[in-house]
């Protein structure tokens, strides 16, 4: 890309922006600050270092696409690569299970902050900071049932499990100066009509305040719902009612992943609801197609609501912005590129409102004006602003991110 042209080309989009009171440099200023949080686990199909045993929990990932990441050297490799490509900074998510164990096998009820000490040196050096998830899945005691599991063996295994992991967020938090977003969420649930759904209810209540009894000041915790997992289709324990309660009463981040919902529910709407009753929010942008797919996140309508929302109800420093998707049919460091980039796309749209007038329509009762201005929103010269952020920020501009993913797949991952 031609970069006189594209500051020509941004310069008279700064103008249009202007002609609808929106100030441009302000809003690049603002994209600049958000960190999205990219989930490790779409480097390795959520393989993790802990063992080589199956997925478990509901989820699935599908396609095998060669080259992903088989150890820790190389998803960091991959990871860094990605967000090399990205403009920005961003975070990093982890899980558990993607522990630096040495070697060694360090079970889930045993896990300590050592064992994270290499990734916090490492998003030390390389200015990422990490966020953190318990693992209840892919282990001889998940079953179906972990936090709320009748028998008080396994309950107790997990609830030692997420106290741990907690602990390890907090001491994340601590050392790189902002906290770290823990998320829980567990794979509960049953594949056929259950008729004790309040027991287990019950018990995983219970289990959460015997695991958020320590109050810490350095991570923050969010609670995960989800609709229905596979081979766990006719109940969740966790569902989406259940945490929105569990949230509000205890003052807990509730997660929301986009793939967790009816299909034609929308996620956007929830925002401006739930931000009245819990502290934040966590996303989880995703793409949901027919089902839980967890397909790569793109520009599609409902992310892009989902952006304008949290930018319409000004919360941008209340609601952090995670991904979580896993397709192994494409290049793995390809479908992050994507998916971070899309989000981005949708906050710079978001930002890029002309919302003012917007609101005014709207005040006055004027719904065919605020209908029409936001039909042609759609296509004020928003791209021009991106590429402009992607040269300013020293990565590929438009689509030549793609011959840097083949040179590295031709380099690094087609040898794995
Ligand atoms: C599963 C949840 C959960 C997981 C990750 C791996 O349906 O979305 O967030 O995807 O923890
Ligand atoms: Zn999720």
């Amino acid at each position: 890309m031609n970069e006189t042209r594209i500051k020509q080309v941004y310069d008279i989009a700064v103008e249009r922006y202007a002609e609808l009171g929106i100030d441009v440099e302000q809003v690049l200023a603002q994209l600049q600050k958000i960190e999205i949080s990219m989930h490790c686990w779409q480097a390795d199909d959520i393989g993790g270092f802990e063992s080589t045993g199956d997925l478990t929990g509901g989820i699935q990932v599908t396609g095998n696409y060669p080259g992903k990441a088989r150890n820790m050297e190389e998803l960091r490799g991959d990871i860094l690569k990605a967000m090399s490509l990205i403009p920005g900074r961003q975070r990093l998510n982890l899980h558990e299970i993607y522990g630096d164990f040495g070697g060694k096998f360090v079970d889930r009820n045993e896990v300590e902050p050592c064992h994270f000490e290499s990734w916090i040196e490492w998003g030390l050096e390389h200015g990422i900071k990490l966020d953190f998830n318990t693992t209840s899945f892919s282990h001889p005691k998940s079953g179906d049932l972990s936090l709320s599991n009748p028998d008080k063996a396994i309950r107790d295994f997990w609830i030692e499990h997420s106290v741990r992991c907690r602990a390890i967020a907090e001491y994340m938090g601590v050392r790189q100066g902002d906290p770290c977003i823990m998320n829980l969420w567990v794979h509960d649930g049953s594949k056929d009509i259950t008729v004790n759904r309040m027991k287990y209810r019950e018990l995983l209540k219970d289990s959460l305040d015997k695991i958020f009894a320590t109050p810490y000041s350095n991570m923050k915790d969010c609670v995960e719902s989800k609709v229905f997992g596979i081979g766990l289709e006719s109940y969740t324990v966790g569902s989406n009612d259940f945490y929105i309660g569990y949230g509000a009463q205890n003052n807990k981040l509730v997660t929301l992943d986009t793939g967790h919902f009816h299909p034609t529910e929308s996620v956007a709407d929830k925002l401006s609801s739930l931000l009245l009753f819990v502290p934040e929010v966590m996303l989880h942008v995703s793409r949901p197609v027919r089902w839980d797919s967890d397909h790569v996140t793109i520009m599609n309508d409902e992310t892009m609501d989902l952006c304008k929302e949290i930018v319409r109800c000004n919360a941008l420093d209340r609601v952090h912005i995670g991904l979580d998707y896993f397709d192994a049919s494409i290049n793995r460091i390809g479908a992050y590129v994507i998916g971070t980039r899309a989000t981005q796309k949708c906050l710079l749209q978001a930002l890029l409102e002309p919302l003012t007038q917007l609101r005014q329509y709207e005040a006055n009762g004027q719904y065919f004006e605020r209908l029409a201005l936001l039909e042609e929103s759609k296509n004020l010269p928003w791209n021009a602003v991106w590429d402009m952020f992607c040269l300013r920020n020293n990565v590929p501009v438009s689509d030549s991110f793609i011959s840097e993913v083949q040179k590295y797949e031709r380099e690094v991952t087609s040898h794995r």
